[in-house]
């Protein structure tokens, strides 16, 4: 009887380890499927040439989001200018304007233009001239997706 009872014992401690083991891969394997993204694409990026008294400017590109997770870029920088920010087109009854954006979706799959007249990049006070030719940087940040460095040139 304390032999069977000692066999259940062993039965029951090896059955709770491999529950614990499944339990740990299986919780392995979430968090897996939650990694961020790390295959948000940027191509194209461009700004047009201003004038040196051009307080401000704009940066367009492609993002396209490869992973299979939803990212959000959530802000952006540049040391060509003070601040940048993401910016929206909008025609109301014909009036055209800008609005900020404070975080912009990109779903899993999906590609989003910046171009004029839509989504762009707004370069608040320029630090330096916009140069046929020259480049600069600019930098994404994503909701959980590494910060992405963008050479963006100007045409
Ligand atoms: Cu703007």
């Amino acid at each position: 009887m304390k032999k069977l009872y000692a066999v259940l014992v062993v039965t029951i401690i090896v059955l709770a380890a491999s529950v614990v083991s499944c339990l740990f891969f299986y919780s392995e394997t979430e968090i897996d499927a939650e990694q961020p993204s790390l295959s948000i694409v940027v191509q194209n990026a461009w700004a047009r040439q201003l004038p040196p008294v051009a307080k401000n400017g704009a940066a367009y590109l492609t993002l396209y989001n490869n992973g299979l997770t939803d990212e959000r870029l959530v802000s952006m920088s540049s040391s060509i200018s003070e601040m940048a920010m993401l910016h929206q087109n909008l025609v109301d009854e014909g009036m055209n304007s800008m609005i900020h954006v404070d975080e912009l979706l990109i779903k899993a799959g999906q590609t989003v233009t910046f171009k004029p007249g839509a989504y762009h990049i707004m370069l608040m006070g320029l630090n330096e001239t916009l140069h046929q030719g020259q480049s600069f940087v600019v930098t994404l940040n994503f909701e959980h997706a590494p910060s992405i460095k963008v050479i963006v040139n100007i045409i």
